[in-house]
């Protein structure tokens, strides 16, 4: 197979009103990315290329002489696939296919792929294929709109028969319920589980970060875990959750989660927010990033944005903390730099710099991680009738009991609780700061 970058050639002045976006990158590096895309399904690159173009053609999104070009590549090749890292609408994928009597796949369409045969749990399985089928609607939609523009009809009108596409998409929508009932089942057990666990109030630590960061190693460095590290995009897609030892004997859950990428299809951020509800509810987020890549500032912007499209506060004080992998590919010199970039960043946006590979500054972020949860949490004592058994229960249910001693038909305890319940505890049951317990 071939792997083509179509990618635009920005004019003066365009380039800073695009700045932030994944245009930016450098060619190379994206070509780049796509090969790792692709050979994340075992697919044998016999040839990458770039295709600069200055505008995209409706009808192959290449210019005519490029799809030329790449016919004569093509034959006399045994090349049965090629791989266009763009979007392409449905019209410029047949187009394409037809002039150069291949298989043609998009960004979109390659990305999924690779999270089809990923997919390990049912759940997983199920949000691929939801993904998939919410991809092929959108393009069936869009082009049936098109059509239907076409002949000055409405489509709530009922217009003139029923076409091959609304049949089409008709048992697309059939088969998305289906799905979507399947995985409702799939997510209530799993909630279940879930509240299970919560009643031990166990805080959560979790890992974003661009696919191929490092999370997996570094989750594997903290919790002593063997979960597959590998160099590859998207070696990591069901989420995983292990036990994580603080220094002081405190325990929290940290959980490995799927890689990002620039350009993740809008369908299956949507798909996986369920698989991520471990990193929606975290109390302290880990953004992995690889220090040492080329396109880190890219990266972290395209994590950033799918971190908002997931509906979490970035600017949150003190809930994100970034980690800066892969220091151990630096000389003394760069190290320094990195270390003095770090010292200056603002309290409540710290960095922290380590080696998954190496364990190099591990404990430091232990220690910064048991530190935050401790902050967020607060202790107090407090006095209750022990005969007063629903507010007990409360108590267990939404506090850390650290201490409980019955004095006079009183139980003095001694609890953590987040500071967003600090205020109910204290109104509800009088209680007051302790100062004595620390961690
Ligand atoms: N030199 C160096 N390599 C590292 C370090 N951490 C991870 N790697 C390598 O980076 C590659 C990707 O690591 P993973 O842990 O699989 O990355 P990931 O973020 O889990 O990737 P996905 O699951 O694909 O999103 C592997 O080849 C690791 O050996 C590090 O600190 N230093
Ligand atoms: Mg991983």
């Amino acid at each position: 197979m071939i792997v083509i970058g179509p990618y635009l050639r920005m004019r003066r002045g365009e380039a800073e009103a695009q700045a932030g976006s994944h245009d930016l990158r450098d060619f190379a590096a994206r070509l780049e990315e796509a090969e790792g895309l692709a050979r994340a399904i075992d697919l044998e690159v016999a040839e990458a290329i770039t295709a600069p173009i200055s505008q995209i053609r409706p009808a192959t999104y290449l210019g005519k002489g490029k799809v030329e070009e790449i016919t004569g590549l093509i034959t006399g090749h045994d090349i049965e696939l090629v791989v266009m890292d763009c979007a392409l609408s449905p019209i410029q994928q047949r187009n394409l296919e037809k002039a150069w009597n291949t298989k043609v796949l998009d960004r979109t369409g390659l990305i999924l792929e690779i999270f089809g045969r990923r997919a390990k749990t049912k759940e997983g399985a199920l949000q691929v294929e939801l993904a998939h089928l919410n991809y092929q609607r959108s393009r069936l939609v869009r082009s049936w709109t098109h059509l239907e523009r076409q002949r000055g009809g409405f489509g709530f009108m009922g217009g003139p028969g029923e076409t091959q596409i609304e049949a089409d998409r008709r048992l697309i929508g059939d088969r998305i319920a289906r799905l979507e009932n399947e995985l409702k089942k799939v997510q209530a057990t799993r909630r279940l589980h879930r509240a299970g666990r919560q009643r031990v109030p166990y805080r959560v630590v979790a890992l974003v970060g661009y696919t191929n960061a490092g999370k997996s190693t570094l989750f594997n460095r903290l919790t002593r875990a063997e979960v597959q590290a590998a160099d590859m995009l998207f070696a990591t897609l069901d989420p995983t959750l292990r036990a994580l030892k603080l220094p002081h004997g405190g325990k929290a859950m940290l959980s490995d989660t799927v890689g990002f990428i620039s350009n993740l299809p809008t369908q299956l951020v949507a798909a996986f927010r369920a698989t991520l509800e471990e990193v929606l509810e975290a109390d302290i987020i880990l953004h992995v990033r690889d220090i040492a890549h080329e396109d880190a500032e890219a990266q972290q912007r395209d994590v950033d944005a799918v971190l908002r499209q997931l509906g979490i506060d970035l600017e949150a004080s003190g809930r994100i903390l970034e980690i800066w992998n892969k220091i151990d590919r630096f000389g003394p010199e760069e190290r320094e730099n990195l270390l003095n970039i770090a010292a200056r960043r603002p309290p409540d946006h710290p960095c922290l710099l380590v080696s998954a590979a190496t364990g190099e500054g591990i404990d430091t972020l232990l220690g910064a991680i048991e530190d935050r949860l401790a902050a967020m949490r607060t202790t107090l004592d407090l006095s209750i009738d022990a005969s007063d058994g629903a507010g007990i229960s409360w108590l267990h249910r939404n506090a850390e009991v650290l201490n409980k001693e019955l004095n006079d038909g009183r139980f003095d305890m001694t609890v953590r609780v987040d500071e967003t319940k600090r205020d109910i505890v204290v109104n509800r049951f009088g209680a007051v700061p302790n100062l004595s317990v620390s961690v």
